[in-house]
């Protein structure tokens, strides 16, 4: 399409000298800036028309005058002879941009309609056209008599997207979420807002933010909140502890066929929250200690004689932190003999013992190994291992 635009005014060159509109080359291409348009888009129009620069220090017009007019138009509604001018005294080439105002339609479920519909202007700008949602729109030019050159372009709904904009979320963190709908910029000459639905695993009920329009017509939407384990929900504030799934959801009320008008669709992405604190340092784990059945430390251990293990833990977050705590011990031959845990949470800056029997049935030399994991079902390791060596007799 490029190539074609720098290509015609090269072949019509001769064309700028005319004085007059030359009838009898009327070769005049009309072109849309966007192959289809969304309802409440504006559509920047450009006619090439160099017989039409009939004086090459002056601004020309076209489409103005009863004889060889523009018209815009769907089937139902339309703007007549719409004005055209010429982007300088000598290009021969000439825009009009028009405003398309939709139907009436509540395009965020708010229960109220957010177009104003209405058909109206004379060119080259300010020109309002409604359109339907599967209509097209078509720009005519009588470009000499007899002589009518048509443009067609379609309009149609879009489904919405979102995503967030990092895929690894932080605690304490701002978080971004973007969400495209071009049927959402809903004027093209002003930025638009959306709502943007936000939910974690700690607030179900989460809260509704506002996603702003990049530029006046992008139909591309940022919104912005702010995670937080220390405090509830607020406006832009999520509460989410680490290890959250966090969703965002754009419900869609402007969708294109099959679905009817008054359908809407969820449109939702999700992504977990990781901890500021790098996973291995959530918590401290301490050296591990033995002891006897009264809780006297002991080491010096019997076959047949049960002790306890005794781990500590220290939470080195300020929020709670989920835990299973897992003994291994391991014979000289490097064969595990007993495993056990103990599964808990710490609150906020929590020391914990956490202790396991064991009863050694033989006597040698044996390896205790000591590792904390978020669950049993999530083997992340929130702390460095730890190991001891023991001697039974
Ligand atoms: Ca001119
Ligand atoms: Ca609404
Ligand atoms: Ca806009
Ligand atoms: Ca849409």
């Amino acid at each position: 399409m490029r190539l074609f635009f720098l290509l015609i005014p090269l072949i019509l060159l001769p064309a700028y000298a005319e004085s007059i509109p030359n009838y009898n080359d009327p070769y005049s291409p009309i072109f849309t800036d966007k192959p289809v348009y969304t309802w409440t888009d504006k559509i920047k129009m450009t006619i090439l028309a160099p017989s039409w620069n009939t004086n090459n220090n002056l601004i020309d017009s076209i489409g103005d005058d009863a004889d060889h007019s523009i018209k815009i138009g769907t089937s139902e509604n339309s703007l007549k002879r719409y004005k055209f001018t010429e982007t300088n005294v000598n290009s021969g080439i000439f825009t009009a941009e028009v405003i398309l105002t939709g139907f009436a339609h509540d395009a965020n479920g708010d229960g109220n309609i957010d177009t104003m519909p209405r058909t109206t202007g004379n060119g080259p700008t300010s020109g309002f056209l409604e359109v339907d949602r599967d209509s097209s729109v078509t720009i005519s030019f009588e470009f000499a008599d007899g002589v009518v050159l048509v443009k067609s372009v379609p309009i149609s709904w879009n489904v919405g997207s979102i995503s967030f904009l990092k895929e690894i979320l932080l605690s304490n963190a701002s978080v971004m979420i973007r969400v495209v709908d071009p049927d959402m910029n809903l004027n093209p000459e002003a930025l638009d807002h959306i709502p943007i639905h936000l939910f974690s695993d700690s607030d179900s009920a989460g809260i509704e933010i506002e996603g702003i329009e990049t530029s006046e017509s992008s139909g591309s939407f940022i919104g912005t909140m702010i995670l937080s384990q220390d405090s509830p929900s607020s406006g832009n504030r999520l509460y989410a502890l680490p290890g959250d799934k966090i969703s965002a959801k754009y419900d869609d009320h402007t969708l294109p066929k099959p679905f009817s008008k008054s359908d809407h669709l969820q449109i939702e992405t999700f992504s977990v929250i990781d901890s500021s604190v790098p996973s291995t340092e959530r918590l401290t784990s301490l050296p591990i200690n033995f002891s006897d059945s009264f809780t006297n430390k002991i080491d010096s251990f019997s076959t047949n004689i049960q002790f306890q293990m005794v781990g500590t833990i220290q939470n080195n977050q300020e929020y709670k932190q989920k835990f299973v705590y897992l003994f291994q011990v391991k014979n000289a031959d490097n064969s595990v003999e007993s495993i056990s845990w103990v599964q808990g949470e710490l609150s906020s800056k929590q020391r914990l013992d956490v202790s396991q029997s064991w009863t050694p049935k033989k006597s040698g030399t044996y390896n205790v190994e000591t590792f904390v994991w978020n669950s049993i079902n999530d083997p992340t390791p929130i702390s460095n291992p730890v190991y001891a060596s023991i001697t039974v007799e």
